[in-house]
This record gives structure tokens, sequence and C-alpha cells, in this order.
């Protein structure tokens, strides 16, 4: 270690220690400053020992004063919690699927001939997912397919007789049968979210284990969306292939029109990377040398995987890219946008520029776009990041020289494309014996955000480092990858020295069968946290070929500095699956030893999967390593 940074108890990304300190220097607040500012925080909310959900409230329940065991009503420690929890859940699901609600409306607007900046990228996806739904696809039109898609998909929504097509049709046989049983197969997205909101009233559902098996039923409807959520994206603007990128700060340039990219939907993204990219005259007329478009958090994810965008920053360090003073508009969309961007922008004098109806913030700018004018909306966004470069260009900028080779663009069917070259009849064998044989010992996905309270990256970092040494393969989503990518994780010229040899020689082995010249990066960036249906896929199909079910598998999530509610929905539906699911922050469930206990233990025996509370890194990389050397005793491998 050279000289320490005054702020490397706050991040582990040198680029972020710089904004800090450029930060300091200008008196900008930044949410580690604020967070400084709230504590000590309330123990009540911590341990989920805080209850508002009547007027009567709030009701606190001090688990070290015996006179006080439960809130107005009656309701415990154990109910409160759980319908804390249960609600947290439905946030996150309804999060995911109204995502994905709104690519159905989008590829219904398309097949409608109503949405004309949109089109089928992928057919081959539009038939796959039609054939798993049942859809009648030889002979017919692609636009007849997508129609009926985005109509089974909106029918999936509301409750029916039927299961929800994008959950019963997408695990293994066994897991629906496991998940019939215990009455978790949900009716309709939307109808178990709301059924989630009835039965946490006031007066309603006061039996905690009757409160989590709800909340487990909507976490596998938050699968659904988010699989929905992949497969409309990949429909419409295609499933990605491997291919370079970079991240870091250092990808803003000072040249060049800058628009940040933040949000979640491909929806509003991949219209503004289009029309750009037509824009690029307008750029140099105005001084510039082109458009520079950088993606921030998933929607820099679904950007970076399909058209290889680089991605600027990630989750709990989104201010520090208007710090630098060289973004020219901030784009949002909706979901982990800090209303906080607003104000930073102000400071530096750019702009954020709101886009969504459910998603407006006091102090930026805002263009509704829709489906039906997106070119139109996208045009007058990217004028006004043009006329932010015009009053920006000869002030100064201050860009971290720091950038990240990556190589991302990991799907299902991209994988299996690679492994193909090593087995053209039967792509998945190369990836089950390397497992059967211990070169691979499991599988470890990341996912999930940072969060303010850790030490950006350092869980993400110092989890996949001792994994990647034991041999487990890595595959991340969301802002944990764009934590592995930001510390070297996705270049493959780190492979050689990040893995154990078992897996390195696979990884090399593919890549060189795929003409790469050396090997995969050591981890695999599947996508943004909606593709983390993708290693849902990836593992039930690894799960049907070696004809067990996934709770048998040696695959462990690890969501290891979570902040988002959507965070803890896909902890739960991992769960839900069958898997061992690490988070690396205290969930606001300790007040009841009951609702701990069923989370940690108890689901285990009801789903094979469990929960992980481990903030500690080391110890938690040896207890996801404990659970995968379990699960491979189980099948009877050393
Ligand atoms: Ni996932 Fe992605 Fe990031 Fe967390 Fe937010 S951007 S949807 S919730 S913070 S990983
Ligand atoms: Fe208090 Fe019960 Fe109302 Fe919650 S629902 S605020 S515990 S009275």
């Amino acid at each position: 270690m050279t000289s320490e940074t005054p702020f490397q108890h706050l991040t582990t990304d040198p680029a972020v220690q710089q904004m800090l300190a450029k930060a300091k220097e200008n008196h900008i607040s930044t949410v580690w400053d604020r967070y400084e500012q709230m504590l000590p925080q309330c123990g009540f909310g911590e341990t989920g020992l805080c209850c508002r959900h009547c007027l009567q409230g709030p009701c606190r329940i001090n688990p070290f004063d015996p006179g006080a065991e439960t809130g107005i009503c009656g309701a415990n420690a154990d109910v409160m919690v759980a319908r804390g929890l249960d609600r947290a859940i439905a946030a996150g699901t309804a999060a995911h699927s109204g995502h994905a609600k709104h690519l159905a409306h989008t590829l219904l607007k398309m097949a409608r001939g109503q949405a004309k900046d949109y089109k089928i990228t992928d057919p081959v996806k539009l038939k796959k997912v039609a054939a798993r739904l049942h859809i009648a696809v030889d002979g017919r039109a692609d636009t007849d397919i997508a129609l009926d898609v985005a109509k089974a998909a909106l029918a999936d929504f509301h409750e029916k007789d039927t299961p929800v097509l994008w959950a019963a049709g997408v695990v293994t046989p066994g897991r629906v049968e496991v998940l019939s049983k215990l009455g978790l197969v949900p009716k309709g997205i939307d109808h178990e979210v709301a059924e989630i909101m009835h039965r946490t009233l006031y007066g309603v559902d006061a039996d905690p284990v009757n409160l989590l098996l709800g909340g487990l039923r909507c976490s596998v409807a938050d699968l659904a969306g988010c699989y929905m959520g992949t497969d409309l994206a990949d429909i419409l603007f295609g499933t990605p292939t491997p291919l370079a990128s970079q991240a870091n700060l250092g990808t803003l340039k000072k040249e060049s029109v800058n628009i940040a990219l933040h949000g979640h939907n491909p929806v509003l993204s991949e219209i503004i990377v289009k029309v750009a990219g037509e824009m690029a005259d307008e750029a140099v007329a105005a001084g510039a040398d082109r458009i520079n478009v950088v993606g921030i958090c998933c929607t820099g994810n679904e950007l970076m995987e399909r058209h290889g965008i680089p991605s600027c920053t990630h989750s709990v360090s989104q201010e520090m890219a208007l710090v630098t003073g060289a973004v020219d508009a901030m784009i949002v969309d909706y979901q982990c946008i800090m209303p906080s961007v607003a104000s930073v922008a102000e400071c530096m004098g750019t702009k954020v520029i709101t886009t969504m109806d459910i998603c407006k913030i006091t102090g930026a700018e805002h263009i509704d776009v829709k489906e039906e004018t997106a070119a139109e909306n996208a045009r007058q966004a990217i004028l006004q990041a043009i006329a932010g470069f015009k009053k920006r260009k000869n002030k100064p900028t201050h860009i971290p020289a720091l950038t990240n080779t990556v190589v991302a663009g990991f799907s299902t069917e991209s994988i299996v494309a690679a492994l193909s070259k090593l087995n053209a009849k039967d792509p998945l064998a190369p990836l089950a014996d390397s497992i059967k044989s211990g070169n691979i010992k499991g599988v470890c996905l990341f996912a999930g955000c940072n969060n303010v309270k850790i030490p950006q990256d350092i869980n993400y970092t110092k989890i996949a480092a001792k994994l990647l040494k034991e041999n487990v393969l890595v595959v991340a989503t969301g802002c944990g990858a764009g934590s592995l990518m930001r510390h070297d994780f996705m270049d493959p010229a780190k492979t050689r020295d990040l893995c154990g040899n078992g897996l390195f020689a696979v990884l090399n082995a593919i890549g060189e069968a795929n003409g790469l010249g050396g090997p995969l990066p050591s981890v695999l960036h599947l996508g943004s946290c909606v593709d983390n249906s993708r290693a849902v896929e990836i593992t039930v199909a690894l799960a049907n070929y070696l004809g067990v079910d996934i709770n048998q598998m040696p695959v462990v999530a690890s969501a290891p500095e979570p902040t988002s509610e959507k965070a803890v929905s896909i902890g739960t539906y991992a769960v839900a699956a069958g898997l061992p699911t690490h988070v690396g922050v205290m969930l606001p469930v300790m007040g009841s030893a009951l609702v701990a206990k069923v989370l940690t233990q108890t689901v285990k025996d009801l789903t094979g999967g469990y929960f992980i509370v481990e903030p500690d890194p080391d110890k938690a990389a040896d207890m996801l390593l404990q659970a995968l050397n379990d699960r491979r005793k189980g099948l009877g491998l050393v």
C-alpha cells in the first residue's frame, strides 16, 4: 500500500475516491455525508420493530422492555417484522414487473404498428419464448407472434385460473411440484403484489409464518417479472453476445457531448443510443468531437450487454459522475435514481432530465417519453445535452483517468453458443463435466447494489476473489456486475491471476475454442438485475441436464451490498428457487427471532433454499463455499 487516501473507508474505487475529494472541495453534499448525518439510525427501524400500517400508530416494540410486547392493535414483533418484509418483497416485485409490463406494452404497440421506433431485433428469441408459452409459431409473421407474446405477458399480471406462465414455465419440473405443494405458485403478478398489501393491512394476517409464505409466493411473481423483462428486452433489442467495453468514470470524455443514461428500462435508453448515433453532426457543429453515451446502474448494464456502451459508475457513486463536471445531461427513467442527483447537477451547472410519468424529480427537467413518439422525444433530450456541452466546453472538468477493460454480453444463449464450440452436439456437457470433475466447484451469482453502509465494492471484491481461487464459476448482474467490472474482474487479461487452476482451464478452453486467443473474463456479466433470470435459466438448464432439482445444484447467490427492496425480492426468489442466498447487510428482521429462524433455517425444509446473513466478507465467502461443498456431497461429488 502506498499513501492512504482519506476516502478509502467509503469506497474502494480509486476513481470515486478522487471525486469525493472534489466534492468535498466544492462543498457538495454526497450520499456518504448524508449517511453520516443520519447516524445513529433508529434501532426500531433497523430491526423491523416499527409499524406505520394504521393511523393509531406509529407503534414500536422495544425488545428490551418486557412491558411493551405488541403494538397498539396487538401485533407482536414477529407479525410486525413479517409484515414489513412482505411489503419490501411486494415493492421489489412491483418494480421489476412494472419494468416488464412497460416492455410488454412496447411490444404490443410495436406489433400493432403504433410504435415505429421499435422493432423485433431477435426473431429467434421471439420464437423460443412463444414456444415456451405454447403460442403457435409455424408459418406466422413475426409481428403476429409478437402480438400474442405481448398479450400473454399482460395476461400474466392479473389473477387467472392458470399459474403465471413466466413462473411455472421457467423452472424445473421438480420445482413446479415443490412450489405447487407449498401453494407458492403465483396466480397473477399484480395479484400477488395486491394481496401482500391486503394481508399486511391493519387487522388482517397476524400469523408470521403464513405471512412469510405469502412473501415467498410474491417473490416467485418477482422471478416472473424479471424473466419477462429479460425475454421481452431480448426480443425487442437483441440477445446479448460477448463484446468488449470499458467501465468507470474515465469513460466520460472532455471533448465529447457526454450523456449519462441512468435507470433501468431499455425502452428509453435504446432509443437514445440510436438517435444519438444520428445526431453526431449536430454535436460536431457545437464544437464536440462526438456524442459519448455512457450508462449508470442497470440501464448501463442493458446497454453494455447489447451494444458495448461503457458503464460510467454504479449505485452508491451515481452522484460522482456529475461531480466530474463533464456530464452534459443525465437522462433517467426510473428506479435507483437518488433524488440528490438533481441538486448535484445544479451545483455542477448541468441537467437531469426525467422521462417517465411515474418518476419526476423536483429540480430536474421533464420530457415525457412515449413509445409512439420515442425518437422525437429522444432528440429533444439529446439537444438539451448538446446545449449543455456548449455551456461547459471551456470550463474545467475533473475526469479521473481511470478505466477498466470489460468483456460483457453473456446470455444463456451466448454461453451455450460458446460451449458448443467445445461440444457441438452436447453443449452443456463441458460445463456439467467440469462441475462433476471439480474443475468447477460450483457457481456463485453476485447480484444487487452498493450500500452506503459498506465501503463501496469491498464485499463483492473480497468474496469474489476468494471464490474464484477456489474454482467457483462467478456470474454477476446489476450493480454487482458494475462493482466487479470496476475492479478488473471482467478483464480477460486478469483471469489467470484471479482464478484457481481448474476454473482457469475451463475459461481458457472456452475462450480458445471461440477464437479469443485467451480465456473468458473471470466473472461473466449476465446483465441487469432483471437478468438474474439468465442465472436462473442457466441453473435450470444444468439441473435438467443433470436430472436434479435446483435445490440440489452446487449453485449459490450473494447480494453482499444490497440496498433496494428489489434486492430483497430477488434474494427471496432465489431462496424459493432452492438456493443458499447470502446477504451482506442486516435485513430489518432481527427484531423477530422467529422470522430470522424461518428465513435462515426452517425454509430450508420447504424449498431447500435459505438465507445466509453475514456482513463479514471473509466469513461469507467461507459460508458460501461450505454451502457449495454440502451440495456437492449431496450429489456424490468430491
Ligand atoms: Ni438492482 Fe439495478 Fe443497482 Fe441495486 Fe439499483 S441499479 S435493478 S436495485 S442499485 S443493483
Ligand atoms: Fe400499531 Fe397495529 Fe397500527 Fe401497526 S397496525 S401501527 S402495530 S396499531
